[in-house]
């Protein structure tokens, strides 16, 4: 992207075309601090390198926003599940868009299309094999699909918009076992999955993972001011999210992270983990060549499962490779402890 570009979004946060926005973004600028909070403090007012993280955004745990995040963190919707005659697994799942006025970071609201509520939408869940019913809804303003990642008839896609207050079921078996991602599929494709129309959808293999501390991270961007640029960046729908309250996880523990990008706008996003490795699978594939690795680039819509243990005791950071989403957003801690 241009330095222009840089400039210009940038600008609308710091001049504050738009009240709330104006003030909280900033507040932002003005405190944003490079990642190393070891940085010695200068007198020379443009150098902001002596804030502390602690500083950056005050206390957020009361905000619906860091609890959107901290629970779409850990939080796995498997359905209403029943056997069928033949032994299958059937879950059914109830779906519904709705406009939604979401907080992003704090103090600063987002006009989103949701499904059920929150951006990123709830993580889907479910054994390969199993036979899944997504009974869908939509409350919304506008016509809305789900379109899923994974094999399945093309009827069940996701193509055909679904008006403002019609149902559709999707109906289709589970495969193949991995990561997957879902997101509305109608027409324009950025402005209606960048509005908050998109999750993470997890096809277990029958042969289940070894046990872990399990944790979803959604990568995605907003645009407030819609000229297509994100002003803002996180995991999980909230700015910042992990900062102050870092992700806790026991010292030596299986970590494994369901890791997609959802972001529009920008090519790419990245996962970079300080002063430790993880196994990458992209996909979620065990059979996928897997790197072992600090950082990992994911195109839009590409996604992949991390594994690690943290050998010390400690805050780990990590944060977008890309500098600047980091800064407007996209960075947190992983505590061992
Ligand atoms: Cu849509």
């Amino acid at each position: 992207m241009s330095e222009q570009s840089k400039v210009s979004r940038r600008d609308v946060l710091k001049l504050g075309s738009a009240g709330a926005l104006g003030l909280a973004g900033s507040y932002f600028i003005n405190n944003l601090a490079p990642f190393s909070s070891s940085v010695k403090a200068e007198s020379n007012n443009k150098n902001h390198s002596n804030m502390d993280h602690s500083q950056m955004v005050g206390d957020i745990t009361k905000t619906s926003g860091y609890k959107m995040a901290e629970q779409l963190l850990t939080t796995f919707d498997y359905g209403k599940a029943s056997k069928l005659p033949n032994g299958q697994t059937l879950r059914e799942y109830e779906v519904v868009a709705i406009d939604k006025e979401i907080e992003i970071a704090k103090g600063i609201k987002f006009p989103g299309w949701t499904y059920n509520g929150t951006i990123p939408g709830p993580t889907f869940r479910c054994t390969e094999g199993d036979l899944l019913r997504f009974h869908f809804e939509n409350q919304g303003s506008h016509p809305h699909s789900i379109h899923f990642h994974g094999i399945h008839p093309t009827e069940m896609d996701g193509l055909e918009p679904i008006a403002p207050g019609q149902k559709f079921t999707y109906e289709f078996v589970a495969k193949p076992y991995g990561l997957q991602v879902y997101h509305c599929h109608v027409l324009p494709l950025a402005r209606h999955i960048h509005k908050g129309l998109y999750g993470n959808f997890i096809i277990d293999p029958k042969t289940p993972r070894e046990p872990a501390l399990e944790l979803n991270m959604v990568m995605n961007g907003y645009d407030l001011d819609l000229d297509g640029e994100n002003d803002f960046y996180t995991v999980n729908g909230y700015a910042f999210a992990f900062m102050n309250h870092p992700i806790k996880v026991k010292k030596d523990q299986l970590v494994r992270i369901y890791l997609s990008n959802l972001t529009e706008f920008d090519l790419i996003n990245s996962f970079h983990l300080h002063a430790n490795y993880f196994t990458y699978y992209p996909t979620g594939r065990n059979d996928n060549p897997s790197q072992f690795t600090d950082t990992v680039m994911q195109c839009q819509g590409e996604r992949g499962i991390l594994e690690m243990r943290f050998p010390y005791k400690g805050k780990y950071m990590f944060h977008a490779h890309v500098s600047e989403f980091a800064e407007l957003g996209w960075m947190g801690f992983i505590e061992a402890e």
